[in-house]
C-alpha cells in the first residue's frame, strides 16, 4: 500500500516548488498556492500601500481650492484624482488575495493599519505641492519601478501602470518648483522652504535602514522586493542632487559629499526616532489626517448604502422584496 504523504511533507514540496518558480522568474497569480506567510506580508505591505494613496490625497486636497491659476488647480486635480485611483488598483490587487476592502479600511479607520510615514507633515505653503509631486511622487517612482518586477502578478502589473502616472506627478511637481525657483526672491525662499521640510521625510519613506528592518529578507527572498531600502534611498539622493543644483536650490544637508569613486551622495544621518514617532502615530498630522479619512468615510455611507440597494435590485432581490 502506498504510504500516505504527512501534510507538512506535502507543504514543504509546494513550498520548494513555490519557491522553484519564483527564482526562475515566474509570476505568482491569484490562483495559484501560495505559502500563508507569503499571503499576509503580500497583504501587509499592499494595504499600507493603497492606503498611503488614500491619505495621500489629503495633504495636496488642502491646496486645490488655493491653487495659484487654472492650470495648476486642473494639473492638482488631475493628481489627486489619480492617487485615488492607484488606491483603488491596489484595493482590488488585495481581493485577490482574499482580503475585502471593508476590512481593510476598518483596520486604517480604526488606526491599526500603517501608511506612508511622508502623509503625516503639513502642506503649509503652494511650494509644498511642487516639493511632493517632486519628492515624494519621486521617491514612490523609485520604490515602485523595483516593484513593477514584483513576484506577485497583480500587484507588479498595477504598478507599472501607477508608475506611469507618477511620472507625470514628479514633472508637474518639479515644474511647479523650477518656477518659483527662478521667480522672485520670496519665491525662491518659499521653493527653498519647502524642500527643507520635506527632504528628511522623503528618505524615511524608504523604510528604515536595510539593518533595521525586519519584513525585508522575507520580502528578498520571495521575489516582493527586488532592491533593499538603502539602495533604493541612495538612487534616489543620487538623483535629485542634481535636480535641486539645476534648479538653484540647497539639499539641507550639510553632510551631503559625492564620494567620487562609486558615484553616490554621502548623506547625513536620517532621524529615525522622528521616523518611529510618525509611524506609531505621533507625527504632526496623524490625528487630522485619520479624522479627515473618518469624516469621509461616514459622509459616503449614503453612498454605499443606494450603491448596495442599486446592486441587490440588478440581482433581482430588490424586486422580490417590492413584490412582497
Ligand atoms: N511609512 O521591515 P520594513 C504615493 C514600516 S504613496 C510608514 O522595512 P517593508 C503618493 C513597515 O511597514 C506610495 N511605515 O518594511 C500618494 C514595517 O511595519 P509593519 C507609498 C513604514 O515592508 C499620494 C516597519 O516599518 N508607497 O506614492 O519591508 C500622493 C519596518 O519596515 C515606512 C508604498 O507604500 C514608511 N515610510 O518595507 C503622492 C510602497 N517604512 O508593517 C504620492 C510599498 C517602513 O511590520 N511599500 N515602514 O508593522 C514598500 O515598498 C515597503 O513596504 C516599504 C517598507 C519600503 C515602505
Amino acid at each position: 500500500m502506498e504510504q500516505q504523504q504527512t501534510p507538512s511533507a506535502v507543504e514543504q514540496a509546494m513550498l520548494a516548488e513555490f519557491e522553484r518558480r519564483i527564482a526562475a522568474g515566474e509570476t505568482v497569480e491569484p490562483k495559484d498556492w501560495m505559502p500563508e506567510r507569503y499571503r499576509k506580508q503580500l497583504v501587509r505591505m499592499m494595504s499600507q500601500h493603497a492606503h498611503s494613496e488614500v491619505v495621500g490625497m489629503l495633504p495636496e486636497g488642502n491646496w486645490i481650492t488655493r491653487a495659484p491659476s487654472l492650470r495648476r488647480k486642473l494639473g492638482l486635480l488631475a493628481k489627486v484624482q489619480d492617487e485615488a485611483g492607484h488606491g483603488l488598483y491596489i484595493y482590488c490587487g488585495t481581493e485577490t488575495l482574499g482580503v475585502g476592502r471593508d476590512e481593510l479600511l476598518d483596520q486604517l479607520l480604526s488606526g491599526k493599519a500603517k501608511y506612508s510615514s511622508i502623509f503625516n507633515y503639513p502642506t503649509l505653503t503652494w511650494a509644498d505641492i511642487g516639493a511632493i509631486g517632486w519628492l515624494v511622487d519621486g521617491a514612490a517612482i523609485v520604490n515602485q519601478t523595483m516593484l513593477a518586477k514584483a513576484s506577485y502578478g497583480p500587484y507588479a502589473r498595477a504598478m507599472v501602470r501607477i508608475c506611469k502616472e507618477e511620472n507625470f506627478h514628479k514633472k508637474q511637481g518639479f515644474e511647479i518648483m523650477t518656477v518659483l525657483a527662478g521667480g522672485t526672491p520670496a519665491q525662491k525662499a518659499m521653493a527653498q522652504d519647502a524642500l527643507d521640510r520635506w527632504w528628511w521625510p522623503s528618505l524615511m519613506m524608504f523604510g528604515p535602514s536595510d539593518k533595521d528592518s525586519p519584513n525585508s529578507a522575507e520580502l528578498t527572498k520571495w521575489g516582493v522586493k527586488r532592491k533593499g531600502n538603502d539602495e533604493l534611498r541612495q538612487r534616489f539622493v543620487n538623483q535629485t542632487v542634481a535636480q535641486a543644483q539645476a534648479i538653484g536650490l540647497t539639499i539641507p544637508d550639510p553632510e551631503l559629499t559625492l564620494d567620487e569613486a562609486t558615484g553616490d551622495w554621502k548623506f547625513g544621518q536620517i532621524d529615525w526616532d522622528e521616523f518611529h514617532r510618525v509611524i506609531s502615530g505621533d507625527g504632526p498630522c496623524n490625528r487630522e489626517r485619520l479624522a479627515a479619512r473618518r469624516k469621509a468615510h461616514d459622509d459616503g455611507a449614503w453612498v454605499r448604502a443606494a450603491a448596495e440597494a442599486h446592486a441587490a435590485k440588478q440581482d433581482g432581490q430588490g424586486g422580490a422584496a417590492r413584490v412582497a
